[in-house]
């Protein structure tokens, strides 16, 4: 089976210098960065160190992954924030367990024996609150419905529609922002009963930089799309 490592990348120079090198050139068989336009020499750097780089034509999070998908030549990804939240040396671990045969392996914060310190109290408990509305909801028993560090089968991609405009619109519309891919991943998985493992996985503070998620219109658009999709997307 082989493995992308789809890296997006937003002012993560810092990042992006301290973490990338820890990644063993035999743990992926393509490394994709993916930028959203950075002005700190990001996509710069990642050309110069030898990683497949594309830059994002429209902006927003989720559009970084829809961009990216084209390019993607493994049978699985793995999404990997370079900012210093997701712990290189765990690479290796998440595909094993893909390996036994599961959809999606999430690298979960909150699994017994992770932790992270990246949180605030707001997002500890956003987090929480909507994994646990997701389980809820759908029957899923995920510890972390909402991470980015987590590895599944690339043609989930497109078979959860999650390219698709017409899964976010709504939300986005009503809340002024473009999401992010990762409930609705979750929730779309958990609705066809596919195989989700998790991994405990620590989160360490981010390196530098600054964090672009926006966390009132998220939280509130993740909400939102969570109750929304009870109803649509059979
Ligand atoms: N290509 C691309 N990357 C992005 C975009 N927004 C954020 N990123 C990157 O995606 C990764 C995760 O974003 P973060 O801002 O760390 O979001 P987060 O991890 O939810 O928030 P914190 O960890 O609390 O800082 C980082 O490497 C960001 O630079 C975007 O619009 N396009
Ligand atoms: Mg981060």
């Amino acid at each position: 089976m082989k493995t992308t490592l789809l890296v997006p990348t937003l002012n993560e120079i810092a990042g992006m210098r301290a973490v990338m090198p820890r990644v063993q050139p035999g743990w992926a068989d393509q490394i994709l960065v993916v930028d959203g336009g950075s002005r700190d020499g990001t996509a710069e750097y990642a050309r110069e160190a030898g990683y497949q780089t594309l830059v994002q034509q429209r902006k927003g999070m989720r559009y970084a992954y829809i961009e990216a998908m084209p390019y993607v030549t493994g049978d699985s990804v793995i999404t990997f924030s370079p900012d210093g939240n997701c712990i290189p040396e765990l690479i290796p671990l998440l595909q094993e367990e893909m390996r036994n045969g599961h959809d999606m392996v999430i690298v979960s914060r909150y699994a017994s024996g992770a932790g992270s310190e990246d949180d605030d109290l707001l997002t500890a408990f956003g987090n929480r609150a909507l994994t646990w509305l997701i389980n809820g909801l759908y029957g899923a028993r995920y510890t972390d419905a909402l991470g980015i560090y987590r590895a599944w089968r690339t043609e989930l991609f497109a078979a959860l529609d999650l390219d698709k405009d017409k899964s976010y619109r709504r939300e986005e519309r009503l809340f002024r922002t473009t999401v992010g891919v990762e409930p609705l991943l979750s929730i779309r998985a958990a609705k066809r009963k596919l195989s989700c493992g998790e991994i405990p996985g620590a989160e360490p503070k981010r390196i530098g930089g600054h964090r672009k998620l926006q966390m009132f219109r998220w939280g509130a658009a993740y909400l939102y799309e969570i109750v929304r999709e009870r109803f649509t997307w059979k």
